[in-house]
């Protein structure tokens, strides 16, 4: 003879054995595919320039450690620039690149030390790190792919 709290027992077990069957026989989902360059372009555009300089992802980057463009073991402003379409193309269909909006620049200014930060002269730029026109041509490309740069 049952009572009624077994029978409310033996009704969950039913009720859970139930509920793990239909779990446990059910296919699994299939899943689309997408490829990344069709998730920018028909699902999720995104715009990754700035609108102005301070919003957005910045990047912050030591010039000597970056990237070398002349071969003389130390990053350059050369070497920066042919990085820029690593950093953000300035095509948001594409997402090879990182897509960052904006560069932060630790000092590039002439200095006695390797960091930089004592700066002997505001108005040039470290000899290490390739010439004025050097670094006007970074910003000049930087500017072209919408990435803003600020200096340390
Ligand atoms: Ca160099
Ligand atoms: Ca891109």
């Amino acid at each position: 003879m049952l009572n009624k709290k077994s029978m409310v027992k033996k009704s969950i077990a039913a009720v859970c054995l139930l509920g793990c069957a239909g779990v446990l026989s059910a296919k699994p989902k299939k899943y689309k595919t997408v490829q990344p360059e069709l998730a920018v372009t028909e699902l999720a555009p995104v715009e990754r320039k700035a609108s102005k300089p301070g919003e957005g992802v910045y990047y912050s980057l030591f010039v000597r450690s970056f990237a070398d463009g002349n071969g003389d073991g130390i990053g350059d402003f050369k070497g920066l620039t042919k990085k820029l379409d690593y950093l953000n193309d300035g095509n948001d269909l594409t997402v090879s690149d990182l897509g960052i909006t904006g560069i932060w620049l630790l000092p590039i200014f002439p200095s006695q030390s390797y960091h930089g930060y004592d700066v002997d002269d505001y108005y040039a730029v470290n000899p290490d790190y390739g010439t004025m026109e050097d670094f006007e041509t970074f910003l000049a490309e930087a500017k072209k792919r919408g990435i803003s740069v600020i200096i340390d």
